[in-house]
């Protein structure tokens, strides 16, 4: 069973379909820095929710404007003036979102410029692979802002870059960049050019895997992570019966076996 993405139910969200699934989802308020408001993360649950049932075969996720996001929106949360409560449902919808990202088998690329920032880190640390250009700053701001993360920072983010690193980060309201940025594990690629040219790239060099191994690759890989090493290499196992056993996968091995498939060559 396919289904169908609505594009036109969408509003802070840009969604275009390119050839082979790929799509490209565009947070679009460049005039807020592309802040997440409650109908944007909305936006977001409803599409990767739908995404990996309706063919989608790896989204580029990029920011309008100058800057991919400035994290929660933080004049609706002052208009607001939520309550603890009200909060904590606010954040149960930002991992509702997150976590339909990061489990959701359909490989995500971020395309980062300018600031990627607070719960703008958040986002982009739910997607697979970070690609970021020679203007792209990183930073967690909330503890100048007398904020905590509620997007899943503590988790994500210090997968990313380690304990230490995380709480300096947000101690200090540290910002990284350039050079620093990629080798902290920020992002796994940095470019000169366009940070959204290499993640189109990259998308449409994932889609051309099988989809039942990108679903393992962005899905299993991360519940693994939740679990013991005895049940993850056991969990291991289960999926690579499924899928080392796909028959779509029988034409590529006859290919290695006939020598027709391509080698794995030190320059790539
Ligand atoms: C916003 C937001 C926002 C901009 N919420 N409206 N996040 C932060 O602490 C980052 C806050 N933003 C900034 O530091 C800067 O805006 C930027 C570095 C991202 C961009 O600077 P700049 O000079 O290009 O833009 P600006 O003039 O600051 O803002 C332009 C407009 O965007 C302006 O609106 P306008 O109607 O007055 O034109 C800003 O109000 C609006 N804007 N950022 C709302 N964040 C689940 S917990 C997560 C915790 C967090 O994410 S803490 C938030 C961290």
């Amino acid at each position: 069973m396919t289904l169908q993405i609505d594009t036109a139910r969408f509003k802070n969200l840009a969604l275009e379909a390119h050839e082979n699934g790929v799509w490209v989802v565009t947070l679009n308020r460049p005039s807020k820095r592309n802040a997440l408001d409650i109908d944007t993360i909305e936006e977001l649950v409803d599409f990767f929710s739908v995404a990996p049932r309706a063919g989608v075969s790896a989204v580029v996720l990029a920011g309008a404007g100058d800057h991919f996001c400035a994290g929660l929106d933080l004049i609706e949360h002052h208009d607001e003036d939520r309550s603890p409560a009200d909060f904590m449902h606010v954040c149960l919808r930002w991992h509702e979102a997150f976590n339909k990202m990061e489990y959701g088998g359909v490989p995500i690329i971020a395309a980062l410029q300018g600031a990627v920032v607070g719960g703008g880190l958040e986002l982009a640390s739910s997607a697979h692979v970070r690609v970021m250009d020679e203007t792209t700053y990183f930073a967690l701001p909330e503890g100048q802002r007398g904020l905590f993360t509620g997007g899943g920072a503590t988790i994500r983010v210090t997968d990313l870059v380690g304990k230490a690193r995380m709480i300096d980060m947000m101690l200090m309201g540290r910002v990284y960049s350039g050079a620093e940025a990629e080798e902290v594990g920020l992002a796994q690629y940095r470019v000169e050019g366009s940070s959204f040219d290499k993640a189109m790239e990259l998308a449409n060099r994932a889609a051309e895997n099988l989809p039942l191994s990108n679903f393992a690759i962005c899905s299993a890989v991360s519940h693994m992570q939740n679990m013991s090493a005895m049940d993850a290499a056991y969990a291991e196992a289960v999926v690579a019966g499924v899928v080392n056993t796909q028959p779509d996968a029988r034409a590529r091995l006859a290919a290695f076996a006939d020598k027709s498939g391509a080698r794995i060559r030190r320059d790539g």
